[in-house]
């Protein structure tokens, strides 16, 4: 396997699930440290457009989305599976739910002037991150939660993951982890990276001694490397084979396509489709700076319409 390459930055919630999984399954990987705000020069000339943070890059393959990246990691390194076979549905769509709903209710806490910590270094770089994020917001069709409701819905998920995890079990589902627990862990850590509301972990003595244990994975930290050798590696690679097909008879494979989130982040990335299945959205594209790319999306939140 070509080396793992992840394009994150430190603050990134998202970036953060990925950090931990590397940690939990004692994987190597290496770090490429984007920006907060764009431009983004070498990670958009590889993923052809899709803006969104974490992206994982391995040689010439691009992988976006965590679910879809938890899914590629899943099979590498050590330990459990992320999805255990007699919770599957339940962690995935619980999951599902925190990376979407719960999200909202943690951005609306987190940027609370008395829980954002040191995320703003200066007032400048609270200005470009507001004008860099309306940008972002551009077409996305999400309901973003007011504090009331986001303090309400965060404080009966803490009391029920309490509930859960007080039979003395190390992870929501049981003995091993599952992807609800690095999507619990990393909406958590999000929320609490500010200190403001340490009270509300200290109250629930079992969510703190789970998060401890999750917090553990994310401390191992990747060898930084350049965009410029990320490119390079991308450049002498090729994409992996893919198995031709589309579940879309309007569309099959060889198709000019546009692919897009559906909720936010909606800019979409063009290229030919080589495989749109119920689990993903392979395309390939091409760009000066990577040469030939396959670009990988989950099925579930991208849509793909023809782009010519
Ligand atoms: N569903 C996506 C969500 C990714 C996401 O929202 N990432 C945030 C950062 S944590 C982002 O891209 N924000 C805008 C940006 O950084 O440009 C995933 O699981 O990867």
């Amino acid at each position: 396997m070509a080396e793992l390459i992840l394009h994150h930055y430190p603050e990134s919630p998202f970036s953060e699930k990925v950090r931990a999984i590397f940690g939990a399954k004692g994987l190597s990987w290496r770090s490429l440290i984007v920006p907060m705000v764009m431009p983004r020069p070498a990670t958009i000339a590889l993923t052809g457009g899709y803006r969104r943070i974490p992206v994982l890059q391995v040689g010439a393959d691009i992988y976006c989305d965590t679910a879809l990246i938890a899914a590629y990691l899943d099979d590498k390194g050590a330990g459990a599976s992320l999805y255990p076979a007699g919770h599957r549905l339940a962690a995935q769509t619980l999951a599902r739910w925190i990376d979407t709903e719960l999200f909202w209710t943690a951005v609306a806490l987190r940027f609370q002037p008395e829980n954002m910590g040191s995320f703003f270094t200066d007032p400048g770089s609270a200005q470009a991150f507001a004008e860099d994020r309306a940008n972002f917001a551009q077409g996305a069709r999400v309901r973003m939660h007011s504090v009331e409701e986001a303090l309400a819905l965060y404080a009966r998920f803490l009391a029920e993951m309490e509930t859960q995890l007080a039979d003395g079990r190390r992870y929501l589902f049981g003995a091993d982890w599952s992807i609800a627990d690095f999507a619990a862990y990393h909406m958590l850590w999000f929320i609490h990276a500010g200190g403001g509301m340490a009270d509300w972990l200290a109250a629930r003595p079992h969510v703190s001694a789970w998060m401890a244990r999750m917090r553990a994975f994310g401390q191992h930290s990747g060898e930084v490397i350049s965009a410029e050798d990320a490119l390079a590696i991308a450049r002498s690679a090729d994409p992996l084979p893919v198995d031709e097909a589309s579940d879309i008879a309007a569309i099959p494979p060889g198709t000019t396509v546009d692919a897009a989130a559906l909720d936010y982040g909606v800019m979409p990335t063009r290229g030919t489709l080589l495989r749109c299945d119920t689990d993903t959205i392979v395309i390939r594209r091409e760009h000066t700076l990577t040469g030939p790319v396959n670009v990988h999306f989950p099925r579930h939140g991208f849509g793909v319409t023809r782009g010519d």
